[in-house]
């Protein structure tokens, strides 16, 4: 296969979430979840209540996806919206929304890419545990099925959960996602939870022999240093082992990285994994990997006698280097040292790349048009980035810019914008960006049209 040939059978797409679009919080049955809770509980000024009001704007939303020209769609559904006690009785309401949505996409002939589950919980099962009750799984389980079952043959896209690693350090280690705790044992244990639920979803996804494709999403990073020390190679391979490996070994092996689960083990007991896990993750290993791309992290050794692996690294500003106002580094060649290593340890495996872009403050002009110039020059410079993976022969099948609208950012409200449409929050307008436009002459031109 020829370069082009090889970046040619790339779904073009862009992403979303459900508790960042949609709004309608409480509309049509829909339960509360721990996103609400948490806004409830820690009066930011602002929350997911309204957000983009996605739910009552959809079809404008879809029509405009199918302007811009994308091929694929990814976007996730709210358990609580389908379940609004977290099991139990199914809300028809919420499942005919979804049905509108992977309808309508698929008339425009954009492919759905559906994600289970993106970090918005029915308050019920928090209560009960959350992700840390080892119940948690079957419930999971529960959901799956139902979304299995009703759209059979009308998605062929899957992923089981985004980010787990997101989740279980901010959520059980900086306490700054729901449940909001700082607890390292937990916190291992519940990331077991997560890749357990992700294996047996897949598990079920083939037993009920359904059409198409089911991965995990992660949001790995490679992590490098400044100044080549013993003492900070060290630090790098703590760094990477815990943020990215601890992830990516598991979801395509079914293992932990040895190191690691041993320190865990001896330090945090967790996470405790009981007979028969193991061969159920190593037997469900996904179709394809989700990698969700933004930076790269960059560190120095810390105290390596700390019990709190975070202590033993500490991340450092690269002196001249790119970063946003939200002091993300921009480095498009992330994208590939981080996929030739994951080649390098695992071998060939099929890539997407489910989230790449970037948060500006974008501003509307008096016209209420967004010329976000800087965007388009970072897409320009990552979708270069996919071409040279692609040459270097890696598998890659999507590419998504996050986002496909501008949405709620979960702990920066509504000021860093990531759209490729914009939204005026006054009058709730839609207007394609220029970046929309410029992805769209680029979508066009990767078809050859
Ligand atoms: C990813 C999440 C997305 C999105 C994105 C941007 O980690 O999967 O949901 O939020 O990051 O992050 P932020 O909004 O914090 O800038």
């Amino acid at each position: 296969m020829t370069k082009k040939e090889a970046h040619k059978k790339i779904l073009w797409g862009a992403a979303s979430a459900a508790y960042q679009v949609e709004g309608a919080t409480g509309c049509d049955g829909k339960g509360k979840n721990s996103w609400d809770d948490y806004y409830e509980k820690n009066n930011l000024g602002y929350d997911g209540s309204f957000a983009v009001d996605h739910y009552h704007h959809v079809e404008e939303d879809l029509r405009l996806f199918h302007e811009i020209g994308l091929q694929s769609y990814r976007f996730s559904v709210s358990w609580s919206r389908i379940l609004p006690e977290g099991t139990g009785k199914i809300n028809k309401k919420g499942l005919e929304f979804y049905d509108r949505i992977v309808d309508t996409l698929n008339q425009y002939g954009i492919e759905p890419y559906l994600t289970i589950y993106h970090w918005d919980l029915p308050l019920p099962l928090l209560e009960k545990g959350g992700w840390l009750n080892p119940e948690i799984i079957q419930e999971f389980l529960e959901y799956c099925k139902i979304l299995f079952e009703h759209f059979r043959g009308r998605v062929k896209l899957w992923a089981t959960i985004n980010e787990p690693a997101s989740e279980v350090i901010e959520g059980y280690i900086q306490g700054t996602h729901p449940p909001q705790e700082k607890n390292y044992t937990h916190a291992i244990q519940v990331s077991h939870h997560y890749n357990l639920a992700s294996a047996k979803a897949i598990q079920l996804f083939r037993e009920m022999k359904m059409e198409g494709k089911i991965g995990i999403v992660l949001n790995p990073m490679p992590v490098d240093i400044l100044e080549d020390t013993e003492e900070n190679r060290k630090a790098r391979d703590i760094a990477y082992s815990f943020l990215s490996d601890w992830y990516i070994c598991p979801a395509l092996t079914g293992h932990y990285p040895e190191e690691m689960l041993k320190f865990c083990q001896e330090t945090y007991h967790a996470p405790m994994i009981q007979e028969d896990e193991i061969r159920v993750m190593e037997e469900n290993i996904g179709d394809y990997l989700g990698v969700n791309y933004y930076m790269r992290r960059v560190v120095k050794a810390g105290n390596f006698a700390s019990d709190k692996i975070e202590d033993m690294f500490s991340y450092v500003k690269v002196p001249g280097g790119n970063y946003t106002k939200w002091g993300w580094e921009i480095y498009p060649e992330g994208v590939v040292k981080l996929l030739e290593r994951i080649y390098n340890e695992y071998g060939k495996t099929e890539i997407i790349i489910s989230e790449n872009g970037i948060g500006f403050d974008d501003q509307m002009n008096e016209e209420g048009k967004f010329e976000d110039y800087e965007r388009i020059s970072y897409l320009k410079d990552h979708t270069e980035m996919i071409e040279q993976i692609c040459a270097k022969g890696m598998d890659i099948t999507g590419y998504y810019v996050w986002s496909a609208i501008d949405l709620l950012s979960w702990t920066n409200g509504y000021q860093k914008r990531y759209g490729l449409i914009g939204v005026d929050f006054e009058t709730m307008e839609r207007s394609v960006k220029k970046s929309g436009e410029w992805y769209r002459e680029f979508i066009r031109q990767e078809n050859g049209k």
